[in-house]
C-alpha cells in the first residue's frame, strides 16, 4: 500500500478559531454532556494532525447468517430475511461521502475488516499508520449510546492515548471522530477489537485482524516470493499464501438479548457457535471479498456490502474466506488468532505446521537459537496469536488429475464442531499442482 501525502497541521489560526473541544463537535455531532467533558482536552491535541487515513472504520451493528435452529433464541425471530443473529461490529467507510457513510448504520461486517501495516522504519521512511474511527449508533438499539474504541491487541510501546481502553484514554460517542495514529516497530501477527464494556463489544463482534509486515520484506535473497512473517534474517519465515484465522465464538442467546432489549447473564456464558473468520464450516470455504482495505468495493450507489452470489447470498455480511488455496510445494503462513473465551486447538490433518512466531514475536532465543517446531495442532489461549508456515506437499496427480488434494484444518475439540447443526471452527487447504494458481494478490485470497 502506498502512503499518502499528509496534511499534518491544522494551521495555528483555525486550532485556536476552533478551540481544543469544539474539533470534537467538528462533525456537527451533537453530544451528552458527560461525553464532551470526558473528550474536551485530548480531542484537542490529537485533532491538530488530522491527515489522511489509511483506513476509516465506522462501529454499529448488523445481522449475520449461521445455521440450525436453538429455540428461541436461534434464528432470532427478528433477523431480516435469511440472515440469524444480531452483531455489533465494525465497517470499512474510506472514501464514502457523508450521507453514504450514515447509510452504512446497522451494516457492519464479522469479523472486521482485515488489514496490515508495514513496519515503522525510524531511519527510512517514516510510516505512520492513521485510523480514523467513528460511531454510527446502533440501528436495532436507539436506547444504547454506546462510545466505541479500537484497541489493539499486543501493540508494544503504545502510549494510552492510543490505546483503546476507555478509561485510561478515549472513546468515540456516536457521531464522533478520532484518528488513531501507529508506529509499529514489532511486526507479527495482531489482533484489535472495542475496549468499550468489552466482555459485550468483543463478544457482540468487534474483532478484526492486523498483520505487521517486517522490513525485510521484498527481499528475494533469502525466499524468493521476498514475502516474510518475520525479519527472520534467513528465510525460514518465508512464505508465498497468507491468510488470517480469527477464532471467535457466539451464544446465541446473548445475541438474541441485546436485539431484544434484553440483558445476558454472562456467568452462564455457554458458546454455541464456534467461528472461523466469522463463520461455521462449511460457509468458511465459500469464496469471499476482497480483503484490501485501502480500496474497499461496495455496493454501487449505496455503499452496503456486496451481496455474494448464489448460493452464498446469506454471507452477504461475514465477506471473509477461510480456505486455503496453494501450489504444491509452496509455503503458506496461517496467522491464527483467538478472540473467542475459550482456549482451542487447531489442527492440519497430514501436513506438518511449523509454529515460527507466537504473540508477534519471531521464535528466536536471545542468542539467535532456532526455537521454532513442528506440530500438527496448536493450542491457542484467548489474546493469543500464533504464525504457523507449512509446506504445501506433492500433489497427487495420476490419482485426482488436475483436481486439488483437500486437507482438513479443524479444531480437534469435536463438541465445538457438532452439537446442533453448525459445522464449527473448521477448513479445508486444497492443493494443486504446482504452478497451477497465479501469486495470491491479498490475505485470504
Ligand atoms: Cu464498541
Amino acid at each position: 500500500m502506498s502512503k499518502k501525502a499528509r496534511t499534518s497541521q491544522l494551521n495555528r489560526r483555525d486550532f485556536l478559531k476552533m478551540g481544543g473541544g469544539a474539533l470534537a463537535l467538528a462533525a456537527g455531532a451533537s453530544m451528552m454532556p458527560t461525553v464532551f467533558n470526558k473528550m474536551l482536552k485530548p480531542m484537542g491535541i490529537l485533532s491538530a494532525a488530522p491527515g489522511d487515513p489509511d483506513l476509516y472504520l465506522a462501529g454499529t451493528d448488523a445481522w449475520i447468517s449461521l445455521p440450525g435452529s436453538i429455540p428461541i433464541y436461534h434464528p432470532d425471530p427478528l433477523a431480516p430475511d435469511g440472515l440469524t443473529t444480531y452483531m455489533f461490529g465494525f465497517r470499512n467507510v474510506l472514501g464514502m461521502d457523508q450521507v453514504t457513510k450514515e447509510a452504512q448504520k446497522g451494516k457492519a461486517q464479522y469479523p472486521s475488516p482485515l488489514f496490515w501495516i508495514d513496519q515503522y522504519d525510524a531511519s527510512g521512511n517514516p510510516n505512520e499508520f492513521r485510523m480514523q474511527l467513528t460511531n454510527l449508533g446502533l440501528s436495532m438499539r436507539p436506547d444504547l449510546i454506546d462510545e466505541h474504541t479500537v484497541h489493539f491487541h499486543g501493540l508494544r510501546n503504545i502510549i494510552p492515548f492510543f490505546d483503546g481502553e476507555p478509561n485510561t484514554s478515549l472513546a468515540v460517542p456516536i457521531a464522533g471522530e478520532f484518528t488513531y495514529a501507529w508506529r509499529v516497530r514489532e511486526p507479527g501477527t495482531y489482533m484489535y477489537h472495542c475496549h468499550v464494556e468489552d466482555v459485550e463489544h468483543v463478544h457482540l463482534g468487534m474483532t478484526g485482524m492486523v498483520f505487521v509486515k517486517p522490513l525485510q520484506n521484498g527481499n528475494t535473497t533469502l525466499y524468493p516470493s521476498g514475502k516474510y512473517a518475520y525479519n527472520c534474517g534467513d528465510g525460514s519465515t518465508g512464505y508465498d499464501r497468507e491468510y488470517s484465522m480469527l477464532l471467535t465464538e457466539i451464544w446465541a442467546s446473548a445475541h438474541w438479548a441485546f436485539a431484544h432489549v434484553q440483558l445476558p447473564n454472562w456467568d452462564e456464558y455457554k458458546a454455541d457457535f464456534y467461528l472461523l473468520n466469522g463463520r461455521v464450516y462449511p460457509d468458511t470455504i465459500a469464496p469471499g471479498s476482497s480483503t484490501d482495505f485501502s480500496s474497499p468495493v461496495n455496493e454501487a450507489g449505496t455503499g452496503d456490502m456486496v451481496t455474494p452470489a448464489d448460493p452464498n447470498a446469506h454471507l452477504k455480511y461475514q465477506p471473509i474466506s477461510s480456505l486455503v488455496r496453494c501450489n504444491a510445494g509452496e509455503k503458506v503462513l496461517l496467522r491464527f488468532a483467538n478472540l473467542g473465551f475459550t482456549k482451542q486447538n487447531m489442527t492440519l490433518s497430514g501436513i506438518k505446521m511449523r509454529i515460527v512466531g507466537k504473540d508477534a514475536t519471531l521464535l528466536k532465543g536471545r542468542a539467535g537459537e532456532d526455537l521454532s517446531f513442528d506440530t500438527h495442532g496448536i493450542y491457542i489461549g484467548v489474546g493469543e496469536s500464533y504464525d504457523a508456515i507449512f509446506e504445501a506437499p506433492a500433489h497427487s496427480t495420476g490419482i485426482s488429475g488436475d483436481a486439488p488434494d483437500k486437507y482438513l484444518l479443524y479444531n480437534r475439540n469435536y463438541s465445538h464442531k457438532t452439537g446442533s447443526d453448525n459445522g464449527g471452527q473448521m477448513t479445508e487447504v486444497h492443493v494443486y499442482p504446482a504452478g497451477t494458481l497465479d501469486p495470491q494478490a491479498e490475505p485470504n485470497s
